[in-house]
């Protein structure tokens, strides 16, 4: 509870951390600070886990919440506690973001949080949803997502706010914005963040037609970066992000926010407002029953 409240209250979650870090200052007087530096990053709840490495300044945060790493708010306030105590320790530099469940990346928002719920709950979601989406589209660390699974809309979302994107090769699995299929409706900065990245005649059919790609078809629009075998998809975003760690922070941070400050500001000027349009959108009748008839057809499809 008081991470949802922290996630609620104006100054966040950083007036969180900084207790929690005011809290443990008196542990640092006489244990090493490599170790309470490495204790502080490598941490395991429920739905996250972070591997820090100190010797590399690369952390890497396995989504470990099954069956299919779905977006819940119990899910997105540990995602997002864990990227801002990353972000706050100056030593980590790179961030990777994968999956433990097999054959998933994440399923994208849980459905079972927009179908329901409360307008207040639905509210609560939203503003963890963006809040995502934020620390991860601004993060100054070099941010790489190693796509070993599928990727629908909210997982693809969150893949496309990362530097650099690695998939498996594996036909099986799928990436996409895939909303309009569920009969609901990818909100704007959803839609700006893949503009930015595949431009915008091949998000305009992308996001009318709800398209899944496959990694081929993926790599193709430049949807995802690179395609590598299954059981080094890992390895290969570890090697990558040496290369991108061999360009000095100031430079690429400030180009990275050059390219996507106006995509930011955009969002939080709108923030808010765009909390209203989804609690009055997925609150309806028609999008309930939208949301209802999809979650039969995934129960279907499995049966
Ligand atoms: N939320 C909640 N539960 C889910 C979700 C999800 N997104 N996806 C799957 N599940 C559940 C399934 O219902 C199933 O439950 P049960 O075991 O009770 O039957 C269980 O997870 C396992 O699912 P599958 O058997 O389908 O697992 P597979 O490994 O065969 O397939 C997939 C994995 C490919 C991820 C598949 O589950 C799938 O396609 N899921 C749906 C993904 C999807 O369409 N997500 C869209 C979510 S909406 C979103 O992210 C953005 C919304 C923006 C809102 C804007 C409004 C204005």
């Amino acid at each position: 509870m008081a991470l949802r409240a922290a996630l609620r209250s104006k100054c966040g979650l950083s007036g969180l951390l900084s207790q929690l870090s005011s809290r443990s200052s008196h542990a640092r007087v006489c244990v090493s600070p490599v170790l309470v530096a490495q204790q502080r990053n490598n941490s395991t709840s429920s739905k996250v886990k972070v591997e820090f490495d100190q010797s590399t300044g690369v952390a890497v945060m396995h989504m470990q919440s099954p069956p299919v790493n779905s977006l819940s708010l119990d899910f997105l306030t540990e995602f997002c506690i864990n990227v801002e105590k990353l972000e706050m320790d100056k030593t980590c530099r790179g961030l990777i973001i994968t999956s433990s469940q097999p054959k998933v990346f994440s399923a994208g928002l849980d459905i079972m949080e927009m179908y329901g719920k409360s307008p207040e709950r639905c509210g609560e979601f939203w503003r963890a949803v963006q809040e995502m989406w934020l620390k991860l589209y601004s993060s100054d660390m070099v941010t790489i997502a190693a796509i070993n699974g599928s990727s629908p809309a909210g997982g693809c979302l969150m893949s496309l706010t990362c530097d650099y994107r690695i998939m498996a090769d594996n036909p099986r699995y799928s990436i996409g914005l895939n909303e309009t299929q569920l009969g609901i409706v990818a909100p704007f900065w959803f839609k700006d963040t893949m503009v930015n990245t595949v431009g915008h005649r091949t998000t305009e059919l992308a996001l009318e037609l709800g398209l899944l790609y496959s990694p081929s078809e993926a790599l193709k629009i430049g949807l995802v970066d690179l395609l590598v075998p299954e059981d080094e998809v890992l390895t290969t975003a570890t090697k990558t992000m040496t290369k991108w760690l061999a360009i000095p922070d100031h430079a690429r941070q400030i180009t990275k926010s050059m390219m996507r400050k106006p995509t930011i500001d955009k969002l939080t000027s709108k923030r808010e407002a765009d909390i209203q349009n989804f609690v009055s959108f997925i609150t309806k009748d028609s999008i309930q029953k939208s949301l209802r008839m999809y979650l039969e057809m995934l129960k279907k499809r499995r049966g």
